[in-house]
């Protein structure tokens, strides 16, 4: 059965801004080494999907290197993970909306004439073997098939709400991002949300695309168009991603996704990260998330002045970090982090080279790549004056820009 899989990683997060400034949200870094496209292409490498197109658009740079330098598959055996720009397409306007961006490339599905086609999103942290996903495709004989989860009806405004038959396989409504949405039949208090993962039988997406780009009135989206004309006009089925049992999972982490779109849900995803029995469980090595390494050295823990140890408790701790006399709990440190003597970092989620000065504090932080905390400096105490140079979360995360330049 030939399969063509297509990542959409055009998305330009706005609400994770600042981390999005210069970066498609795709390429933020998550979890020390990793990219959050990183999760989706490992899925669909382990599960040996590797005819990949990546569709990027909005500040691609530093995704189309992350993805260059580290998704080479092997060409001699057919396999790519193939990075294809926006600007690359004819015509004066870039892409208006994920149908758009899949129509324009349909030349890339003509290529490779694949009886099914994965499109997946690329902004989340979960595992997931597409191949069950796809084999019920396949049995069922459905146009679409669109993966879902149970989410709390709170965030139903977020998600593209499904509707099913009561056999709970055929999708009889779809709506994207609903204000009005209410809650499932056995749980009042929750949705089946799209988690914006389809298998399409490539024919029935073709027409869908077709159709969809004649319609002036359309913003050629896949949620908010394509989906709702599919459930309307033909077979859409829903693959409830609960029968999803990935490899070397566990019951602690069995059914996890985060969509990581807010500041906050990003942060969380983190912190569920860290704890001892984590939530996500990153060392599953029956189902290994790739991404690509400097070669760096193995991180190092030193006293300083002679008095005080460095020290890492709860904490992911990544390749050429130096923790010299200061002390990081319930945190990630990304490689080349240093934290220098009688230095606490807390709760925290630091990126690549940020250097943490002598007696310096961080307590509830997203700080971005090559930031300097000088001596002394203390953030997340006092949120007011933090609010006032940087960003501030709702539930009081502070979050520092890249290269940003701070203050004591
Ligand atoms: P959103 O994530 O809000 O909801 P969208 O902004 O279209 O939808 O992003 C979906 C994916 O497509 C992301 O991976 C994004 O990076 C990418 N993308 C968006 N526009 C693109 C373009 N023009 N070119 C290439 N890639 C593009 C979607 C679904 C909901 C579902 C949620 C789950 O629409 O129904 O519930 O995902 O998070």
């Amino acid at each position: 059965m030939r399969v063509l899989a297509i990542v959409l990683a055009g998305g330009e997060g706005k609400r994770l801004m600042p981390l999005t400034a210069d970066r498609a949200k795709p390429a933020v870094p998550f979890g020390g080494i990793y990219r959050l496209i990183d999760f989706v292409l490992s899925n669909l490498a382990n599960g040996h999907y590797l005819k990949i197109v990546v569709l990027t658009q909005y500040k691609n740079h530093s995704l189309d290197r992350h993805i260059s330098r580290t998704w080479r598959l092997s060409a001699m055996l057919g396999n790519y993970v193939t990075p294809v720009p926006a600007q690359q397409r004819l015509g004066p306007h870039w892409f208006s909306g994920s149908a758009d961006a899949l129509f324009q490339n349909l030349n890339l599905v003509y290529d490779e004439m694949p009886e099914h086609v994965i499109v997946f999103g690329a902004d989340h942290i979960y595992r997931m073997d597409p191949r069950q996903m796809v084999e019920q495709h396949i049995d069922s004989g459905a146009d679409v098939t669109v993966a879902a989860i149970r989410q709390p009806l709170s965030l139903a405004d977020q998600f593209g709400v499904i509707e099913t038959d009561p056999a709970g396989r055929r999708i009889t409504a779809f709506r994207e991002k609903p204000t009005d949405a209410v809650g499932l039949p056995d749980a009042p208090d929750q949705v089946y949300a799209s988690m914006g993962n389809y298998v399409f039988r490539t024919q029935a997406m073709i027409d869908a695309l077709r159709e969809d780009a004649l319609d002036p009135t359309s913003k050629h989206d896949l949620g908010g168009n394509i989906i709702p004309m599919m459930v309307k006009s033909g077979s859409a089925e829903v693959y409830d991603f609960a029968d999803n049992v990935v490899p070397g999972s566990t019951e602690r982490d069995r059914g996890y996704w985060r969509d990581v779109g807010t500041l906050d849900a990003y942060y969380e995803a983190h912190m569920d990260l860290i704890s001892a029995h984590p939530f996500f469980n990153l060392y599953n090595d029956r189902w290994p998330i790739y991404t690509g390494h400097d070669p760096l050295p193995p991180a190092k823990f030193v006293h300083n002045d002679g008095d005080r140890v460095g020290r890492a408790i709860d904490s992911l701790v990544s390749s050429g970090v130096i923790v010299s006399g200061g002390l990081a709990e319930r945190s990630v440190l990304s490689p080349g982090v240093v934290l220098h003597s009688h230095s606490v970092v807390e709760d925290s989620v630091l990126m690549g080279n940020v250097k943490v000065g002598r007696g310096a504090i961080v307590r509830k932080a997203i700080i971005d790549k090559n930031v300097v905390i000088p001596d002394g400096a203390r953030i997340g105490f006092d949120l007011e004056h933090d609010r006032s140079r940087f960003a501030v979360t709702g539930s009081g995360v502070v979050v520092i820009g890249k290269n940003e330049i701070v203050d004591r």
